[in-house]
């Protein structure tokens, strides 16, 4: 068990203080065994605090053999030690300000299906120490603000494991007796023990190298299960490309000899950032265009860009504490968005970027885990790598790029790392370097940091035909909470175009500064009326009131310079149906909703750009803007709104199917797929097309030019089957299940496919899958590929009025709290918004929720969101 038996006392950022010890060097021998694991930890160790202070080390879940201080051997009355620490008081300890201590511990590496400390994946074995994991492989000062370097010997049998890899320079290796050998790892670079890591294990290597724009020589090797060396390359270009967008851009260059990624099955989350030795689910690193989908290979590129420039920003230069997380994270998504919009269309990344804000962080902020990028109390460290510290953290840069600019921001971050490179630092820490390089009072911007809850902003317009003056009055609130009962003004930049309605007359762009509670704005230049596109690029994340009229909106999707204002207001216009078929199923559409699209099906665009102008608001898009969501109603609404969209435009869908699905242009094949996967879906709804869906499958899937099969049409056939639960369903999930079912990552994506399957007989489904013999709790990727794609893609069958989708989600909660609490505490997520919904939904998922709070042995992780949920 993870966390049982960790503190069950929450921590509070207002009560950091720095240690009284620090620990300057390690050196870590560890004998690699399956069930017992041996490590010894000689630390260098130097006082900081008074004489008086004892010596708390943080240890979990190991078993100590003997502790030595000074080379003096301590004994049982010397030392307590309980089930979180291993404490050596004061009297034990000598005066002076540095001793050695040396610490022997075993651990059941086999046993630990949390998948933190030292675990087994498949025969490997792994490590994971963000954010409180080294002290599962042994007793130490588990914080980031005590920075050592490190030297590791790594100890294990030959053939089982020939690859012994830690992170820096590898410095020795040599054959021990028994058929074992060892490698021993230094690395130069002091760092926090959550980037410590360590991989033996039997693999394939693909090597490759980069040269720094300074010249220096970098080997490049990523390790994959054997047989999968040809699946590695995306990922090897994807590192090659981050490495010099990083010099082009931040002027940063790598700082070892070697950068070695490792991909296995068995991983709580996407990767790991270990100094000079990342550690990869191996979802993000394994591609071909059989196995893979596009969007595969996006995320691919996207998550092996950010875990390299976390080098910079999270190894380099890294956190106080953890209540700072977002110093790190914040600011690498940050990194990453800016790097795969330059990689691809900027216009389709940032839409994709808000997409995830909208449908996911704002349910967060709005639910009762809300909390600001930088927490002030934590129970469980892992239930705050969340989407507010990660993907509003990143808005909050974005905020701050926007107002500087981007030479400012350059300047900012240069200034960060010659004050801190090497340290450990605090939010404010990088605020105060931006602000110093800008010249720019961010004093009120600082708040972003401090405020949970998504602000909405009021916009209210004013023309004056007399005058010409258009007055702009913009309202800010931010969500009043428990903890948070008087919040301040923020400081939000926001972008505006004002279109004018008269040729004669430029348009106008404006980055306004809104930092009080209202304020106007006044224009002039326009002899009417202008039409106001807001939050151009989505300048801020904020929700917006601002009643603008069908004509307006299409005014918008027509002319707006900025692509982010086109596509918004298309969004706004279909949420407008939406809300009211929730209402009245049976609304009636107007008819230029039909123009509209085929304009833009006609208008010869980016096809990747109108792909996404096509698509409606998804579930918990949709869901993120209502009250009181009747669950029901709402996915009817999506479906009749599609098939309203599909029968009127069937003509032009077709054209420009077949269009996408006949023009093979390799530069484009991406965004051909894309608007193609989009007229399929809309076309799946009507009987008279689903023999395309049909076509489709077996073209992608099944075809005798094994060239032609591609994953993103496969699996784009079959979405479109299991969510119109087609009569060919069966069949091809069949056919698909016997293809791949060597294919670990392909197999995720058939679990989810049955879960998604729009129909009653989903949870039989569901039961049989539980006990397919592919399917193990134990697996990460597996459960969330059944158990989190059933609560999250399956929203008609999850909120199913009976209660049976969230029981079931709740049983498979109940069982992770034992095995894995990480993931179990991830998959809740969709049981703690419960107050977004109707009171009858509302109670069924509150019963879910009471069962799991009685449950024995709850995890700490569970047990944060559950009082949260329940008390709030
Ligand atoms: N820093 C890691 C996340 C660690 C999560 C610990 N529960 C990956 C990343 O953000 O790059
Ligand atoms: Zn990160």
């Amino acid at each position: 068990m993870s966390s049982i038996l960790s503190d069950t006392a929450p921590r509070f950022l207002a009560d950091y203080r720095p240690a009284d010890f620090t620990i300057n060097t390690v050196n870590l021998t560890i004998h690699l065994d399956d069930t017992c694991s041996q490590v010894v930890s000689e630390l260098t160790i130097e006082r900081k605090g008074d004489v008086q202070q004892a010596l708390q080390l943080n240890g979990e879940h190991l078993t100590l053999v003997s502790l030595v201080l000074d080379n003096q051997a301590l004994s049982k009355d010397q030392y307590q030690i309980n089930e979180t620490l291993l404490i050596i008081p004061a009297s034990s300890l000598p005066d002076r300000s540095h001793f050695t201590l040396i610490i022997t511990t075993e651990i059941n590496p086999q046993e630990n299906t949390a998948l933190e400390g030292l675990f087994k994946s498949g025969d490997a074995f792994c490590t994971q120490c963000e954010a409180e994991g080294f002290r599962r492989i042994s007793y130490y000062l588990d914080r980031p603000d005590v920075m050592a370097t490190f030297t590791t010997k790594v100890i294990a049998d030959k053939n089982l494991y020939p690859y012994l890899l830690s992170n820096g320079n590898k410095v020795a290796s040599g054959e021990l007796s028994d058929n074992k050998h060892f490698v021993t790892w230094h690395d130069p670079f002091p760092k926090p023990c959550y980037l410590f890591a360590l991989v033996a294990g039997n693999f394939d290597l693909l090597e490759d190298n980069f040269t720094t724009a300074s010249g220096r020589e970098v080997a490049l090797e990523i390790f994959v299960d054997e047989g999968n060396l040809a699946k590695a390359e995306h990922a090897m270009t994807s590192l090659q490309k981050s490495m010099a967008w990083d010099e082009e851009t931040f002027g940063l260059e790598y700082d070892l000899d070697i950068y070695m990624i490792v991909a296995v099955d068995f991983f709580n989350m996407g990767a790991m950032e270990n100094k000079g030795l990342n550690v990869f689910n191996s979802k993000y690193v394994l591609a071909d265009s059989h196995c893979a989908t596009d969007s595969d290979y996006f995320n691919i590129e996207a998550v092996i860009a950010h875990e390299y420039f976390h080098n910079w920003t999270g190894n380099r230069v890294t956190c106080r504490d953890w209540f700072q997380l977002s110093l790190k994270e914040g600011l690498t998504v940050f990194r990453d968005q800016q790097f795969s919009a330059q990689m691809h269309s900027s216009a389709v990344t940032r839409i994709q970027n808000v997409r995830v804000l909208r449908s996911q962080q704002f349910a967060e902020d709005a639910g009762p885990m809300a909390h600001p990028i930088r927490p002030e109390k934590v129970l469980e460290m892992n239930n705050f790598y969340t989407l507010t510290v990660y993907e509003k953290g990143s808005e909050v840069i974005r905020m701050l790029h926007t107002l500087i600019g981007v030479d400012k921001f350059r300047q900012g971050m240069d200034l960060y790392f010659s004050r801190f490179d090497g340290m450990a630092v605090t939010c404010d820490d990088f605020i105060n370097a931006m602000s110093d390089a800008s010249g720019k009072d961010l004093a009120q911007f600082k708040l972003w940091y401090s405020q949970s809850g998504t602000p909405v902003i009021k916009a209210q317009e004013m023309f004056d035909s007399q005058t010409n003056i258009y007055t702009l009055t913009l309202l800010q609130q931010s969500p009043i909470t428990k903890n948070q009962q008087n919040p301040q003004a923020l400081h939000i930049p926001i972008k505006v175009e004002l279109i004018s309605d008269n040729n004669n007359e430029a348009s106008q762009s404006e980055l306004l500064e809104l930092t009080q509670t209202e304020q106007s704005w006044q224009f002039s230049g326009f002899t009417s009326k202008p039409t106001l596109a807001m939050l151009a690029d989505f300048s801020a994340p904020v929700k917006l009131i601002f009643d603008q009229n069908n004509t307006s909106l299409l005014t918008i999707m027509q002319q707006a310079d900025n692509s982010f204002c086109r596509w918004d207001a298309g969004q706004k216009l279909l949420m407008s149906y939406l809300h009211q078929l929730t209402f009245d199923i049976d609304y009636t559409i107007p008819n230029e909703l039909i123009n509209a699209i085929n304009d833009m099906l006609n208008s010869g665009g980016d096809r990747a750009f109108i792909a996404e102008q096509l698509s409606l608001p998804s579930f918990d898009e949709a869901a993120s803007l209502m009250v009181d969501i009747d669950p029901i109603a709402l996915t009817n609404a999506i479906t009749t709104l599609a098939t309203f969209i599909a029968r009127g435009t069937q003509q032009q869908l077709l054209v420009s199917y077949k269009a996408c699905q006949h023009e093979d242009l390799k530069d484009n094949a991406v965004a051909n797929r894309a608007l193609k996967n989009v007229c399929l879906s809309y076309l799946s709804l009507l009987p008279e097309y689903q023999y395309l869906v049909t076509q489709q499958y077996q073209q992608a899937t099944n075809n005798d030019d094994i060239l032609k099969e591609n994953m993103t049409d496969s699996l784009a056939a079959l979405t479109c089957s299991s969510k119109n639960n087609l009569d060919d369903l069966n069949e091809q999930l069949e056919h698909f299940e016997n293809k791949w079912q060597q294919t670990t990552l392909v197999m995720d994506k058939w679990f989810a496919l049955n879960a998604s399957v729009v129909s009653e007989d989903v949870f039989t489904q569901l039961a049989n899958l539980l006990e397919h013999p592919q399917f193990s709790l134990k697996n990460p990727n597996r459960a969330r590929s059944l158990i989190g794609a059933f609560a999250m893609n399956n929203p008609k069958y999850f909120h199913c009025p009976t209660g049976r989708g969230y029981q079931f989600l709740a049983d498979q909660i109940a069982k992770l709290n034992e095995i894995n609490p990480q993931v179990a505490s991830r998959l809740i997520t969709p049981l703690i918004q419960f107050k977004s919904f109707a009171p009858a939904h509302q109670k069924l998922m509150k019963a879910e929720l009471v069962k799991l709070q009685a449950l024995t042995n709850l995890s700490n992780d569970l047990k944060e969101k559950l009082d949260a949920a329940l008390n709030d």
